[in-house]
């Protein structure tokens, strides 16, 4: 079945950045769910791209609830760098962890929302004995590091077989998908079972048509595909 109120999470390292302001409060106005940031360590995940000094600058003029997506080795060594507030989600690796379930523990005791993420070729079973812990899933549907990368087709299957995971056991979590959540892929993404778009390059923020007109046609898809549900 598909969410009655899906997401969507505006990848922030995809903005046009020579307009950063202007698309921000265009976010505002849209009502957009989430600023997401991506944060790359170089190793785990090649690049640098946002940091705490950005971030909180941005998060000073924005009302909008952050999702926090931490590609990093021992993701706690930066846990104390951010500003959280309760609305906003942390979601870490679980391949970046050391001891997943004590970052987990500690990333809740700052009082956030707390997330999982998952590359392409990790399997969902690194999940089992977490899940009852944690309020976000992000399914990777490219490799963590670039945008505009192409949809590693396999990951839709996971994406179905997550949701199931989580209806079956009756769990109260959010199944996110990350990565060429194109206007073409946007269907079968909620169809396998995404309640949380992460918006980049290849929608959202897709160049030459403006943001406003992309918004328009991500809610839009939203909306046809909840339209035509069998
Ligand atoms: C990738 C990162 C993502 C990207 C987003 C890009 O490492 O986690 O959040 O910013 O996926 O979107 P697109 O549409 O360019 O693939
Ligand atoms: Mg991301």
């Amino acid at each position: 079945m598909i969410a009655n109120n899906v997401k969507i999470s505006a990848s922030i390292m995809c903005i046009d950045w020579l307009n950063a302001g202007e698309q921000l409060k265009v976010l505002e106005e849209e009502n957009i769910d989430y600023l997401h940031w991506d944060l790359l360590d170089g190793f785990f995940a090649p690049d640098y791209i946002l940091g705490s000094t950005i971030i909180n600058q941005f998060r000073t003029v924005s009302n909008i609830p952050s999702d926090y997506h931490l590609m990093i080795e021992e993701p706690s060594r930066l846990f104390d760098t951010f500003e959280f507030s309760s609305k906003d989600t942390v979601t870490i690796h679980q391949e970046c962890s050391k001891n997943l379930h004590r970052d987990l523990i500690k990333l809740r005791n700052k009082g956030v929302r707390v997330g999982v993420a998952l590359c392409p070729a990790t399997p969902l079973q690194t999940l089992d004995y977490i899940i009852e812990d944690i309020d976000q899933i992000i399914i990777m549907t490219v490799n963590p590091g670039y945008s505009g990368q192409p949809l590693i087709p396999q990951t839709i299957r996971k994406i179905y077989d997550m949701k199931k995971i989580i209806n079956d056991a009756r769990l109260d979590i959010m199944l996110s998908v990350d990565g060429n959540v194109s206007f073409e892929n946007i269907p079968p993404m909620l169809n396998a079972g995404a309640d949380v778009l992460v918006g980049g390059t290849s929608s959202l923020f897709k160049p030459n048509i403006s943001l406003k007109n992309n918004i328009k046609k991500i809610k839009n898809l939203i909306k046809d595909v909840k339209k035509n549900e069998i």
